[in-house]
């Protein structure tokens, strides 16, 4: 063979594997502009912060394998990190973007890049701010395709993201702020949001109301995501039902059910099989909001029209939502479902275990701070509302992330000695005990628990009456869990564990503690880095409730996680 013939074949070889590289994970490239913008809902003009000037952001789409590029450009007048929740960050935690426990935010005028590689999981998954209240107006779906290009189901005829929102009219920093100030919870919302728009039940929002147009006779897929801040929404289509194949970007078997019930936090992909007779019918969503004895809540509706075959959308049909402190449709919903063992990505429940921890999870009082001016308790202004795990309350670093300090190892940022058991046992669920006084303080500091490389770790969460009982929607960054158990009480270590489920929990990112009850996750702790583990209540995770697990480097190179980038914005 002729040598310019050797050097074109080895040309093309090397060709052929660049093309096939390529082709199998692509390098997905976006600019993020965080940007003041005037939108107009609910009859008035108010200014928010969003990127790209849109309600919900962009949609990012990928497949497995790709590496996500983000350039985000802070030019709000706020601080800013986004977070890609429900993204493992395997070796790159520097990415996932929780303010001052992987960074500190970008300050105005500045940037950051967000790089990372989605591997191990598909399905739908959302990104939003992790600084404040930002995320009310800061979010957008994130959406992982499956690189074999196939699903555990029938391929749907189309897929439609539906991200549940909620809306105040104010500036959602200026209602943390006077909320922080006064140590008390933030004024409720005006709205709820379907695609960022609260529907026809909602003043002057008629003509901009969501719609969904469909054909008869096919099955369409909804990734649905809730991104609304403080609160669990219950979702229906009139006359439908939705068969639920995945949350959390984890197939499940499916599960047919005519309501599905998300926590902030949370998604759910399901099956729309449009059978009914043609005409229009709403999509609605309403709060499902299990604390007692709680002011009351922003109760309203969100619609969205769904269409068949073009027909004109007058008077659609309303579907009956559950009342709003429904929880045995909520704990239905919740308990009903079970992961697909045989689905590409899934993971067996660890069964010989590290470590235990059992923490409580709840309300408590906390010293006001600053002025004294706390308005939570009546002739005390020097507590304030807060909430905590183990009776630590979660308390942010101000000068470093929580992350840069355990790689560079610098002391005084936190203390590595988060409680693994309550400090002190009580009946934690007895209404009784909840304005009991040696029981409702807490103190405020930086908490964490440090775990080995690959130890296998099972967390009961244990919700208390203190203040009041409410269900928590406990989200843990990096990794995903197998639930193994949840109900109601306290729990039982001899009893509830004979009834964990080992075989196929539900694999989750984001649980919700049964209100007044309990709920066991586990999971092997295989991704160095610091992983906030906290309640997706924007208004608790800011009161507290909230800690971090720092999971130790293995032996190897990729078991250690690489140095910071350098545009990693600093304090
Ligand atoms: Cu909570």
């Amino acid at each position: 063979m002729a040598r310019q013939q050797v050097a074109l074949l080895l040309a093309l070889a090397f060709a052929l594997v660049v093309l096939s590289s390529t082709a199998s994970a692509a390098v997905v490239q976006h600019t993020f502009n965080v940007e003041n913008v005037t939108v107009t809902k609910l009859c008035q003009k108010h200014v928010i912060t969003a990127v790209n000037g849109a309600l919900p952001g962009p949609t990012i789409q990928v497949t497995e394998g790709d590496t996500l590029v983000v350039h985000v450009f802070n030019k709000s007048p706020y601080n800013v990190t986004i977070h890609w929740h429900g993204v493992f960050q395997l070796l790159s935690g520097w990415a996932d973007g929780p303010s001052y426990i992987t960074q500190c935010p970008i300050r105005p005028g500045h940037s950051y890049t967000y790089k990372f590689t989605i591997t191990d999981q598909e399905g739908t998954l959302w990104w939003h701010a992790h600084v404040s209240f930002l995320r009310a107006t800061v979010y957008g779906a994130l959406i992982i395709l499956p690189k074999s290009r196939h699903y555990p189901f029938a391929t749907p005829h189309k897929q439609f993201p539906i991200i549940l929102g909620e809306w105040w009219n104010a500036n959602v920093i200026d209602i943390e702020n006077q909320a922080q100030a006064l140590g008390v919870p933030p004024n409720n919302s005006n709205a709820y949001t379907i695609n960022g728009r609260p529907g026809d039940l909602y003043p002057c929002s008629k003509k901009h109301t969501y719609k969904l147009k469909v054909v008869h006779g096919k099955t369409y897929m909804l990734r649905i995501i809730n991104a609304a801040l403080n609160n669990q929404l219950f979702f229906k289509i009139a006359n439908h039902k939705l068969t639920v194949v995945a949350v959390d970007a984890s197939y499940t078997n499916p599960y047919v059910t005519d309501v599905v019930l998300l926590a902030p936090g949370q998604t759910a992909d399901v099956l729309l099989i449009t059978n009914q007779t043609p005409r229009a019918y709403y999509m609605a969503a309403r709060p499902y909001v299990s604390a007692q004895n709680a002011p009351a809540p922003d109760n309203t509706t969100t619609t969205g029209i769904l269409i068949y075959d073009q027909l004109p959308s007058t008077s659609p049909i309303m579907p009956i939502l559950p009342a709003y402190n429904d929880t045995p449709t909520a704990h239905k919903f919740s308990s009903s479902l079970t992961s697909l063992v045989s689905s590409p990505n899934w993971k067996p429940v660890p069964k010989k275990l590290d470590e235990q921890i059992l923490t409580t999870i709840g309300l408590s009082v906390s010293l006001c701070g600053g002025t004294n001016k706390c308005t939570f308790v009546s002739n005390k202004p020097f507590l304030r509302m807060s909430a905590n795990m183990n009776n630590a309350s979660f308390q942010l670093p101000q000068n470093l992330s929580i992350l840069q300090a355990h790689f560079f190892n610098k002391k005084g940022i936190y203390t590595a000695d988060f409680p693994g058991q309550p400090p002190l046992k009580f009946n934690y669920t007895d209404p009784v005990l909840s304005n009991s006084t040696a029981l409702l303080f807490a103190r405020q500091s930086t908490r964490v628990k440090q775990v080995k490389y690959n130890a296998t770790v099972e967390i009961v969460f244990q919700d208390t009456s203190l203040i009041g009982v409410e269900n928590h929607p406990m989200h843990l960054h990096g990794y995903n869990f197998h639930v193994v158990g949840q109900g109601f009480g306290n729990f039982d270590p001899v009893n509830d564990r004979k009834k964990f489920n080992l075989v196929n929990p539900v694999i989750r990112n984001t649980i919700g503690v049964p209100v007044g009850g309990w709920a066991a996750i586990r999971f092997q702790a295989n991704n160095p880095g610091a992983w906030i583990l906290h309640c997706h209540l924007d208004a608790h995770l800011s009161l507290g409730l909230a800690t971090v697990i720092i999971v130790e480097n293995g032996p190897t190179s990729s078991s250690t996680l690489p140095p910071p980038p350098h545009d990693l914005p600093q304090c």
